[in-house]
C-alpha cells in the first residue's frame, strides 16, 4: 500500500511558488485597467452638505466621478446586513458612497476613475467636500453614555442587546461562599495583513457577464452581493480570488463599499477597473476588533468551584454592522471554555461609535472572552490561595461527559454543545511541557537575584467548522492528473497541499498528481468561504467526499473493463487492480478515457501531442447508463453543528524591573484539534497565531482621538512585532477526534491567538504580584501600575 499522507509533515506545495515572487496577487492583475480611488471622510461625524466635483475635470486622464447621486435602485440602498440576529436593535449599515452622513474616518464618499493610480489620487485631491461636523462618539464609555448619538433617529447607541442565562447565576451567586468582581478591558485592535483589500472588474458586454477578482475570503459571498445590487443573476458573474497575502477575518465582509462600486464602474464605462486598497486607506477604512470592557461578578465554593456567573459585557462596533453581532454573541458564549459555570448569566450591549467598524478578527470575539473567563480563574485561586492550575481542574468538563450541552444558543441560533475534547488530559500535557510544579522554585531563586520572571496559564474552547456547507469536486483527467475544486478562498492556510493529501489518500493516487483550485466561482459555485476555522472540516470532508464517489465511479467503469467485480478491485498509486493481483490493472487515467465516449487521451509525457486510443465510439455508452460522462465526482459536506478544538496555553515571562520591558522567556502550546491533517501546517497556523495574540497582549492597539482620528494609520506608528519580538513557540498535540465528520477534524486556524492576551496578562501579574486587568500592556503601562500598587 502507498503511504497514508494524512496526518503527514508534508512541506506545502504552493510555498515555492510564493516564495520565489511567482504568486499572482490582485494588484498583479489588470494591466489595463482605469484605477479607482476614493475621496473618503476626513470627519469620523458630519453631514454632507455639497459636493464640488469640477476641479477634478480637467485633471488628464481623468475618466469619471461618481457619488452617491449617480447611483440608482439597489445600488443607492444601504449594503446589506448580512447575518441578521433577533438582538439587533437597529441594524445600520454603509451605502457604496456615503449619502447624507459620514460616520467615521476613511468612509467612501466620492469615486474618482482615472487613467492611473497617480492621475486619481491627483483628482481625488481636487475634490471639495463641504462637511457640517458633527459631535464624534469616540470609545465604548462615550457609546454608552449616548450623551451623543452615532446614528440619526436612534435615541441612544446600542446597535444589540443580548441576555443569555442558564439557571439563576444572581441567586447562586448572593449564596455562594466566595464572591469577586473583577473590571476588564481590552482595547481595538486590527489584523493588518501582508496585502490590502482590492478588487478588479471586467465587464463583458457580448455575453453580458461580470468577470470579478477580489481579494476576498468569500468568492460566493461577492458573487451573490454584487449580483444582487447590480441588478443581474447569479450566472452573469463569475468571481475569482488570486493568491491573497492574508485575510484573517477583515476580507469577510462582502460586499464592501469599494467591492461594489468598481464592478458596477466597470459596467457604466465598458471597461476594466480596478482598486488596490493603499495601507492608509486599510488603516482607516477596513475593519477593527477587540474592542470590550466586561464586568465580571463570580461566586465559587471553596475549592474553588464556580457556583455562578454574571458577565457584563460593553461592545464597541464601531460605525455600522454590516457582519451583524457575531463577534459579541461568540465573546458571550464561548467565553465558558472547558469549564462548567455552575448558574450563568450573560449580557451584552453593542454600542455604534463614529469609527471604524468591528468585524471578527482571527479569533472573533474569543480572546476576549477568555481573557474574562481566565482572569477569574486567576482572581479565584488568588482569593483562595489556591494553585491556579487546580482551580482549573476543579472546573473541567470531564471527557465522559461529551457531548456537553452549555445551555447556550451559539450564534446560528443552535445549541452550543461540545462534541468532544479531554481538557485534563490537556492541563497535564501543558503542565508537563511548561514544567508548572518546578516553576516556584525557578521564581524564587530568581527573585533572589533581582529578577522578575512569572508564569500564566489560560485554557479555551473554540467551536470551527461551522456549516451550513462546502462543495468538493474531484475529476481525473485522461493523464491521470486529478484536479480538486472548492469553493473557499485561501489567504495563506496551505489549502492547497491538506486537501491533496486528503485526496490522495481516498483516491489512491501520489500528492504530486494532484492540483486543487480554491475560491473560483467557475469551478466551484456554490461555496460559503474561508473563516471561522472551517477551511480543514468543512472542504476537508467535502473533498473527501467527492473523491469517495469518484472512486466508485472509478471501480465500475474498471470492472467492467478488467472485468472483474468492483468489490475485488483497489487503487493503487494511480492504477485500478485487483487485490492481491496487482498485474490485472489499469491506470486511472485510462478509466477516465473509458469514461468519455470521445476515448480522448492526453500524453503527460510529450505534452502538447494527444493521442486518440482507437477510434471514438459512439455506440456505446461509456459507463452504466445512468452515469454521467467524465470520471469525476461532486459532494457537498453540511455538518449538524460545529465542533469545538481546544487547547492550553503557558507562558514564562519576565519583567525588568527598571524599564518595565516585558519579554517572553517561554510560549507552550498544548494543542487539540482533532485529527491532523497535516502537523507541520497546524504547527504554522499555531505559530502565526501566537504571533498575533502576543501582539494583542503587548503591542497592538488602535488608538483613535477624541475626534475619532486614528492617530497611528500607519506601520511608522502602528506597533507591530517582528520575528525578534515573536517567541519560540513549544507545541504538543492532543487528538480528540471530531465524532461529527467523517475525518475526525477540528478547526485549528484561529487556535494561537485565542488565550494570548489572558496567558501574558496571567504571567506578568505572577511576576509582578499586582492584577492585570486591562490589555495591551506596555512598558510605560506596567511602569505607571507599579507605582500605584507601591504607593498601595
Ligand atoms: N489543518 C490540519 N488539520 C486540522 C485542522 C487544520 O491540517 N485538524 C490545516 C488545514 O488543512 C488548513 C489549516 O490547517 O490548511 C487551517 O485550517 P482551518 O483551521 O480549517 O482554518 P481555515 O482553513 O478555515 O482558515 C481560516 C482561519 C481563520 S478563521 C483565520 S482568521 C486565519 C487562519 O485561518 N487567517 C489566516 N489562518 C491564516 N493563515 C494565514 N496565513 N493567513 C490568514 O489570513
Amino acid at each position: 500500500m502507498a503511504t497514508r499522507m494524512f496526518g503527514m509533515p508534508v512541506q506545502r506545495t504552493e510555498d515555492e511558488r510564493l516564495i520565489t515572487g511567482k504568486g499572482g496577487y490582485l494588484d498583479d492583475l489588470g494591466a489595463g485597467a482605469y484605477a479607482a480611488a476614493f475621496v473618503r471622510s476626513p470627519h469620523a461625524h458630519a453631514r454632507v452638505r455639497d459636493i464640488d466635483v469640477t476641479g477634478a475635470l480637467d485633471v488628464e486622464g481623468l475618466v469619471a466621478v461618481y457619488t452617491h447621486e449617480d447611483l440608482s435602485g439597489p445600488m443607492a440602498e444601504p449594503l446589506p446586513l448580512l447575518i441578521p440576529h433577533p438582538a439587533i436593535l437597529d441594524g445600520r449599515t454603509p451605502y457604496a458612497l456615503a449619502k447624507e452622513y459620514v460616520h467615521y474616518v476613511g468612509e467612501p464618499v466620492v469615486m474618482v476613475v482615472a487613467r492611473d493610480r497617480y492621475v486619481a489620487e491627483d483628482a481625488v485631491g481636487r475634490i471639495a467636500v463641504d462637511y457640517e461636523t458633527l459631535d464624534p462618539v469616540v470609545g465604548i464609555e462615550a457609546a454608552a453614555r449616548a450623551e451623543r448619538v452615532v446614528h440619526a433617529g436612534m435615541s441612544d447607541n446600542v446597535a444589540a442587546h443580548l441576555v443569555q442565562e442558564v439557571g439563576d447565576a444572581r441567586a447562586a451567586i448572593a449564596a455562594a461562599p466566595n464572591r469577586i468582581e473583577l473590571d476588564l478591558d481590552i482595547e481595538r485592535s486590527a489584523c493588518t495583513p501582508m496585502e490590502g483589500r482590492g478588487v478588479y472588474a471586467r465587464w463583458d458586454g457580448r455575453d453580458a457577464m461580470l468577470r470579478l477578482y477580489s481579494s476576498t475570503q468569500t468568492a460566493s459571498g461577492v458573487r451573490a452581493a454584487v449580483a444582487a445590487k447590480l441588478g443581474l443573476q447569479l450566472g452573469q458573474v463569475e468571481v475569482v480570488v488570486p493568491d491573497v497575502g492574508g485575510g484573517f477575518g477583515v476580507k469577510i465582509v462582502h460586499p464592501w463599499p469599494e467591492e461594489l462600486m468598481v464592478p458596477w464602474a466597470a459596467r457604466a464605462l465598458g471597461h476594466e477597473v480596478k482598486w488596490a486598497e493603499d495601507r492608509r486607506e486599510h488603516f482607516t477604512a477596513a475593519a477593527h476588533e477587540r474592542a470590550q470592557r466586561q464586568h465580571v461578578t463570580v461566586g465559587f465554593d471553596d475549592e474553588g468551584r464556580l457556583l455562578g456567573l454574571d458577565v457584563d459585557i460593553l461592545h464597541d462596533n464601531g460605525a455600522y454592522l454590516p457582519y451583524g453581532i457575531i463577534v459579541p454573541i461568540v465573546t458571550s458564549t464561548q467565553l465558558l471554555g472547558p469549564y462548567k459555570p455552575g448558574a450563568y448569566r450573560v449580557e451584552f450591549r453593542s454600542l455604534y461609535t463614529t469609527t471604524a467598524i468591528v468585524t471578527p478578527y482571527r479569533g472573533a470575539g474569543r480572546p476576549q472572552g477568555v481573557f474574562a473567563m481566565e482572569r477569574t480563574m486567576d482572581a479565584i485561586a488568588a482569593h483562595l490561595g489556591m494553585d491556579r492550575a487546580d482551580v482549573r481542574a476543579a472546573n473541567f468538563i470531564q471527557p465522559e461527559e461529551m457531548p456537553y450541552d452549555q445551555g447556550l444558543l451559539f450564534q446560528d441560533g443552535r445549541p452550543l454543545i461540545y462534541d468532544s475534547g479531554d481538557y485534563p488530559a490537556s492541563l497535564e500535557k501543558i503542565k508537563k511541557l511548561v514544567g508548572w510544579d518546578d516553576f516556584t522554585a525557578y521564581r524564587d531563586a530568581a527573585r533572589a537575584e533581582g529578577r522578575k520572571v512569572g508564569i500564566g496559564l489560560a485554557c479555551y474552547v473554540e467551536g470551527t467548522g461551522p456549516g451550513p456547507y462546502e462543495g468538493g469536486h474531484v475529476q481525473v483527467e485522461t493523464s491521470g492528473k486529478v484536479r480538486v475544486a472548492t469553493g473557499l478562498t485561501t489567504q495563506g492556510q496551505g489549502h492547497q497541499t491538506a486537501l491533496a493529501q486528503i485526496v490522495a489518500d481516498e483516491l489512491g493516487v501520489p500528492m504530486s498528481d494532484i492540483s486543487v483550485t480554491t475560491g473560483d466561482t467557475r469551478r466551484m459555485p456554490y461555496s460559503v468561504g474561508t473563516f471561522a476555522s472551517r477551511g480543514a472540516v468543512m472542504s476537508g470532508s467535502a473533498v473527501a467526499l467527492a473523491a469517495r464517489r469518484l472512486k466508485e465511479k472509478a471501480l465500475r467503469i474498471a470492472a467492467d473493463a478488467l472485468e472483474a467485480d468492483a468489490e475485488d478491485l483497489e487503487i493503487v498509486d494511480g492504477r485500478v487492480q485487483v487485490r492481491g493481483t496487482p498485474s490485472a490493472g489499469i491506470e486511472l487515467g485510462t478509466v477516465a478515457v473509458l469514461s468519455n465516449p470521445l476515448r480522448y487521451a492526453f500524453d503527460e509525457a510529450s505534452k502538447a501531442a494527444t493521442q486518440f486510443t482507437g477510434a471514438a465510439d459512439y455506440t456505446r455508452p461509456p459507463v452504466a447508463a445512468d452515469d454521467e460522462p467524465g470520471l469525476e465526482g461532486t459532494d457537498f459536506y453540511s455538518p449538524l453543528r460545529s465542533t469545538f478544538a481546544s487547547g492550553m496555553h503557558a507562558v514564562v515571562v519576565e519583567t525588568d524591573p527598571e524599564t518595565a520591558e516585558i519579554r517572553i522567556l517561554r510560549y507552550c502550546v498544548v494543542h487539540d484539534c482533532g485529527k491532523l491533517v497535516n502537523p507541520l501546517i497546524v504547527e504554522g497556523q499555531v505559530h502565526g497565531g501566537v504571533a498575533q495574540g502576543v501582539a494583542g497582549a503587548l503591542y497592538e492597539r488602535m488608538e483613535y482621538d477624541s475626534g475619532g482620528q486614528l492617530l497611528n494609520a500607519s506601520f511608522m506608528d502602528f506597533l507591530m512585532p517582528y520575528a525578534s519580538e515573536v517567541p519560540k513557540v513549544e507545541i504538543d498535540h492532543l487528538e480528540t477526534p471530531s465524532p461529527l465528520n467523517p475525518l475526525g477534524i477540528k478547526g485549528a486556524g484561529e487556535a494561537g491567538v485565542i488565550p494570548g492576551a489572558a496567558v501574558i496578562a496571567a504571567a506578568v501579574e505572577d511576576a509582578e504580584g499586582f492584577a492585570i486587568t486591562r490589555m495591551p500592556v506596555s512598558p510605560s503601562e506596567l511602569f505607571h501600575l507599579r507605582r500605584r500598587f507601591d504607593k498601595g
